[in-house]
């Protein structure tokens, strides 16, 4: 058996090294250790340039800042408004590329809608003819590690979806005519909807990675510039006058069918997203939308129109998992000097955190990211675990990490737009998180609760007595965020000013 590559099908490493189609058990551990000792070469490669870019940062006094936090809490949107607010022209540049992305997070979501009615569809059938197949699973076991706060194990099942057998919901019975137009709903939207793999495999440039969830699409740092001049098999070359210039959109077939697909299925996509079925399942909570799918789909007309161009606020709200770790250098001005800033974003699920230990050395600012309206989520890589909690662990682990034992520490609790609106909704935190107890629910006890925990984390692994700074963000708003980004480079600037006075 091959290991799981997750090298690019374009990639020449992985070319040269593709089995012959009649090879011999001789020739097939040759070339399994050939493979080794290639990949072997090539990472201690990777690693020599790491270590080169690391000594030239040093030797000029760049600052380091690492972008942390669990899958999905907002890192690489923050990486965007950094992008935005110190080289604006760079998002103009890849304005065209996240098309393909918000495609992609169109397309996805609307499977999703129509998967889940489809299982809501099974449901009355069965039910209408005799006994359920559905088995109750009980309790989950409690996840590997000990809580730090006390959710409720998973009270839904891992898509999401509450556990059937003791809902009294029925979204669509008595709602025969309802079911033949989602019918054939289903039908006009599925050449859409099958045209998500071949869009997943574009995006990923081939990338396939083991273990990635839902079947979620990775990209790699560069992922921009490469993915749609690496599918025409041509890259093109910019002449150094264009630089600043927004990039020309460039005709990519697939990208462009799905243009028209979109453009001729806007009505269906909108009829769908107002269905009463599907406005009952969401009110009712019984089916859980990603928020950017939310997000696309509210502005489905807009997206789905021949000459649609990415927004700014689509870009932000627009989502990519990110792989391994990815670079992003920026020169920040103050008090009339210039200094760079490496940031670096990381991939947050469980599988990527290993990636980040080689940055730690010498980091000279944390930021941690922390969605605090995920009370009621649990991690897509174990779903059994609270996505607060497993903040909190993660949290845990950097605080007490004697390699960051120096590092300025900023919290961001985010997605504070989200909580409220949960809040809003009526959601109790009480419901998943039962330590939360008969405290109110209300934004303001709930922010500080969460809040609290985070700061006795930080108390609880402080030998070296340093600062906390915590911030309550939403980084998709760009105004408030810039404001807050100013804040925190004012003040990693001190604590870097102070560290470079004592050398
Ligand atoms: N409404 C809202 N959405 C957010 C916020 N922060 C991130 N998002 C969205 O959450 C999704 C995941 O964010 P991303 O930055 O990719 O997370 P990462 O995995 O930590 O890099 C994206 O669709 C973002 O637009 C927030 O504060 N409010
Ligand atoms: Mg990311």
């Amino acid at each position: 058996m091959r290991t799981p590559s997750i090298y690019s099908q374009d990639d020449p490493l992985t070319e040269a090294l593709r089995p012959s189609e009649n090879e011999t058990e001789a020739q097939r551990r040759e070339r399994l250790q050939e493979e080794a000792e290639a990949r072997r070469v090539s990472d201690k490669i990777d690693e020599q340039l790491r270590l080169e870019k690391e000594m030239l940062r040093r030797s000029r006094g760049d600052v380091k800042l690492l972008l942390l936090g669990q899958a999905e809490s907002g890192k690489s949107t923050l990486q965007k408004q950094f992008q935005l607010m110190y080289k604006p022209h760079t998002l103009d540049q890849e304005r065209a590329s996240w098309r393909a992305v918000i495609y992609f997070n169109v397309v996805r979501s609307i499977k999703h809608i129509l998967s889940t009615l489809e299982s809501w569809d099974d449901y009355i059938d069965e039910n209408e003819s005799g006994p359920s197949r559905y088995v109750a699973t009980g309790s989950p076991s409690p996840g590997p590690s000990s809580p730090i706060i006390s959710p409720i194990v998973s009270p839904h099942t891992p898509n999401g979806s509450a556990s059937r057998s003791t809902s009294p919901f029925h979204p669509l019975a008595n709602a025969s005519s309802s079911k033949s137009s989602v019918a054939s709903l289903r039908r006009r939207l599925s050449p859409l909807v099958s045209a998500d793999s071949q869009l997943a495999d574009k995006l990923s440039g081939g990338v396939a990675v083991s273990g990635s969830g839902k079947g979620n699409v990775f990209v790699r740092s560069g992922w921009q510039a490469r993915t749609i001049e690496n599918a025409l098999g041509r890259r093109r070359a910019r002449p150094s006058a264009d630089f600043g210039k927004p990039e020309e959109p460039v005709q990519d077939p697939l990208i462009e069918e799905i243009a028209r697909m979109l453009e001729a299925s806007k009505e269906d996509i909108r009829e769908l997203w107002a269905h009463p079925t599907v406005r009952g399942l969401i009110a009712k909570r019984r089916m859980k939308l990603d928020e950017w799918a939310e997000f696309f789909l509210r502005h489905i007309p807009r997206i789905a129109s021949a000459d649609y161009i990415p927004t700014t606020d689509d870009i932000l709200h627009a989502r990519i998992q990110t792989m391994g770790v990815s670079e992003h250098v920026f020169e920040v001005n103050i008090h009339g000097k210039s200094v760079s800033w490496h940031l670096f974003d990381v991939g947050g699920a469980r599988g990527q955190r290993h990636t980040w230990v080689p940055y730690f050395d010498d980091a000279n600012a944390i930021i941690f990211v922390a969605p605090i309206s995920a009370f009621d989520q649990y991690l897509e890589e174990d779903p059994r675990t609270n996505r607060i909690d497993d903040s909190l662990q993660l949290f845990t682990q950097i605080c007490s990490n004697p390699l960051l034992k120096n590092v300025h520490l900023v919290l961001f609790l985010n997605k504070t737009d989200l909580l409220r609106a949960k809040l809003e909704s009526g959601l109790k935190v009480r419901k998943y998180i039962t330590s939360f107890g008969d405290r109110v629910n209300d934004y303001e006890t709930v922010v500080q609760y969460f809040r609290a925990h985070f700061l006795q984390v930080h108390r609880r692994n402080n030998e070296n007595r340093r600062v906390l700074y915590t911030h309550f963000t939403s980084v998709v708003d760009t105004k408030a965020t810039q404001r807050i980004i100013g804040n925190v480079r004012d003040s990693i600037f001190r604590g870097y000013l102070q560290s470079a006075a004592l050398v």
